[in-house]
């Protein structure tokens, strides 16, 4: 039996943040409310201002990409929310909600789609975040909700 306060590992789980300027906008409650709408569960959530430490690792991938320095400067300037969600299939599921990352091009009905444009900035402001597959899921839900997870 997990221990109650952890994750059933046992389960899929995704990070999603809604990124500095959905939190702004007061987008959370919409965001939330697709992602409970679709049936999936909210496991942790939280309102952070991120460490630049913190984005340099969750996006480490990116390092070195022309977008990497405002993107992280964007993502650490204001708070945000980052959740947990579990549910079957869930990472899929919550990409196909979230829609594609430019947001001018995302299909009306995602969130990305229907609440994201473009400001004209040398990065995406897109609204959300959500991991891209099992590997950056658990990697990502480590780094941002440590407590929820068993240490090996
Ligand atoms: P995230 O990771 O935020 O869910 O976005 P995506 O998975 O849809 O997109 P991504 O990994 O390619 O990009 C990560 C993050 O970088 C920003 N970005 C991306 C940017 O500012 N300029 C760009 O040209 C690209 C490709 C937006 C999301």
């Amino acid at each position: 039996m997990p221990t109650p306060d952890l994750l059933d590992s046992h389960k899929e789980h995704t990070l999603v943040l809604i990124k500095p300027d959905g939190f702004a906008r007061g987008l959370t409650g919409e965001v939330l409310r697709r992602i409970e709408a679709k049936g999936y569960v909210l496991k942790g959530l939280k309102i952070k201002q991120a460490s630049r430490e913190l984005l340099e690792e969750h996006y480490a991938e990116h390092r070195g990409q022309h977008f990497f320095e405002g993107l992280v400067q964007f993502m650490s300037s204001a708070p945000l929310v980052a959740v947990v969600v579990e549910g079957d299939r869930v990472i899929e599921g919550i990409r196909t909600l979230m829609g594609t990352t430019n947001p001018t091009l995302a299909a009306p009905g995602t969130i990305r789609g229907d609440l994201g444009r473009d400001w004209g900035r040398s990065y995406v402001e897109n609204v959300v975040h959500g991991s891209d597959s099992p590997t950056s899921a658990e990697r990502e839900i480590a780094l941002w909700f440590p407590e929820l997870v068993e240490r090996s």
